[in-house]
């Protein structure tokens, strides 16, 4: 709640809760879905992942008051064999349904040494690393993925075919932190580029072209025209492998058909999410801990030549958030933030000067 003198303004974790808590709720969302989201667009924001972190307010908002997300949704578990299980998210938020698939995922894990989790029907507007760090944390490998719309060119072609398709990995290690790695398969995350276009600056080359399939720096022709792959042929093949099994292997749609449902709404994608967890002792038993001190001697040799490791930015801007007990959000996007709640909740929640969240007067939805 402190004003910063630069074009930033401090927030505590408690005003970022309050703030996210009033707009999805001004927005109708269900309180468990509320939660969950909170939980996630806060984690963003803390580790100064600004592209997911309360940005990401004002997508769930649009994507609300479109209608294409099912606003109090009850997540449906189906366990389909010892090691395997389905959430149906029933057309709301990816978050909830995976809390509330987690702890069986976790059990089948430890009972057969490998379970993996599909979640159909979601809207997944998130980073994937909250989720591995769940399954990291509870002594877990955990590899995930999900479609989005199609905005990507597979390389070599010109026309938008596959999602941003994030691939996530974790590996529990001792200490507080576990290595985890989360990309989009296409050169940068389009959240990315939409806060390039917000801002009115220029995006790299290598990012996207424009609707004549020509390279171009401007962030809003790349995302009329399409995205590009990272690693050229390499991104393209994980963006098919990410298409095909959180798509069609778990009954669920491709980037291209998610975006085909969406009608031109511009909301969130739909679909699916596959999550895989791999307990080190199915494999190992009591030599579980010897081999996974092995593998810390494959860090230190990363970080040992003063190469970083994944998440290493991230985890440090956590402990910087921690330590400052908040978050420095962009006084304009508070700005912007400010004005959606005010045009959902005409004479509720407001954000003060300061930044702090003014609850006085009730929120209620209809
Ligand atoms: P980045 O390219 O910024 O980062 C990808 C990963 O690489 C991170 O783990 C990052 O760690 C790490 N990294 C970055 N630089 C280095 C370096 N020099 N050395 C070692 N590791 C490095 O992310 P993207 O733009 O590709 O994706 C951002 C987010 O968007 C992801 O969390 C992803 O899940 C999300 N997303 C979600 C989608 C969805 O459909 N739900 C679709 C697409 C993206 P660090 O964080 O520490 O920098
Ligand atoms: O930034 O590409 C993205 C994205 C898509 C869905 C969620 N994030």
């Amino acid at each position: 709640m402190t004003a910063s003198p630069t074009d930033t303004v401090q927030l505590s974790f408690t005003d970022v809760e309050a703030l996210s808590r009033a707009i999805l709720t001004a927005h109708g969302l269900a309180p468990a879905h509320v939660e969950a989201v909170t939980r996630t667009i806060l984690a963003g924001e803390r580790d100064e992942c600004v592209s997911h972190g309360v940005y990401r307010l004002i997508v769930c908002a649009a994507t609300l008051a479109k209608g294409a997300v099912v606003r109090d949704a009850e997540p449906v578990v189906e366990s389909l064999a010892p090691a395997l299980l389905r959430v149906d998210a029933g057309g709301g938020y990816a978050q909830l349904a995976f809390e509330v698939g987690l702890p069986i995922l976790v059990r089948k894990a430890k009972a057969s040494g490998i379970a993996a989790m599909a979640i159909n029907n979601c809207i997944h507007f998130a980073a994937l690393w909250p989720e591995i760090e769940a399954v990291t944390g509870q002594g877990l490998v955990a590899l995930a993925c999900t479609p989005s719309h199609a905005w990507v060119a597979p390389a070599g072609g010109i026309k938008p075919l596959f999602g941003t398709d994030p691939l996530a990995f974790g590996w529990p290690r001792p200490g507080a932190f576990p290595y985890v790695f989360d990309f989009a398969t296409s050169a940068v995350a389009r959240g990315e580029i939409e806060l390039h276009r917000r801002s009115g600056q220029p995006i790299p080359l290598g990012w996207g072209i424009d609707a004549d399939g020509a390279p171009t720096t401007d962030a809003a022709a790349a995302l009329a025209g399409a995205m590009l792959t990272f690693g050229g042929h390499k991104g393209s093949a994980l963006a098919t492998m990410i298409e095909l099994i959180a798509g069609p292997l778990i009954g669920d749609l491709t980037s291209a058909e998610s975006l085909a449902a969406d009608q031109g709404k511009g909301a969130s994608p739909l679909g699916g999410e596959l999550i895989v967890a791999i307990d080190p002792v199915g494999f190992l038993g009591p030599r579980a801990e010897e081999h996974l001190q092995r593998a810390e001697a494959l860090f230190e040799g990363i970080t040992g030549q003063g190469a970083r490791l994944p998440s290493q930015r991230r985890f440090e801007a956590r402990e910087r958030s921690i330590a400052r007990g908040g978050v420095l959000v962009k006084r304009t996007l508070l700005q912007d933030l400010e004005k959606l709640l005010a045009a959902a909740q005409p004479n509720g929640a407001s954000i003060a000067g300061d930044g702090s969240v003014n609850q006085a007067a009730p929120v209620s939805v209809t």
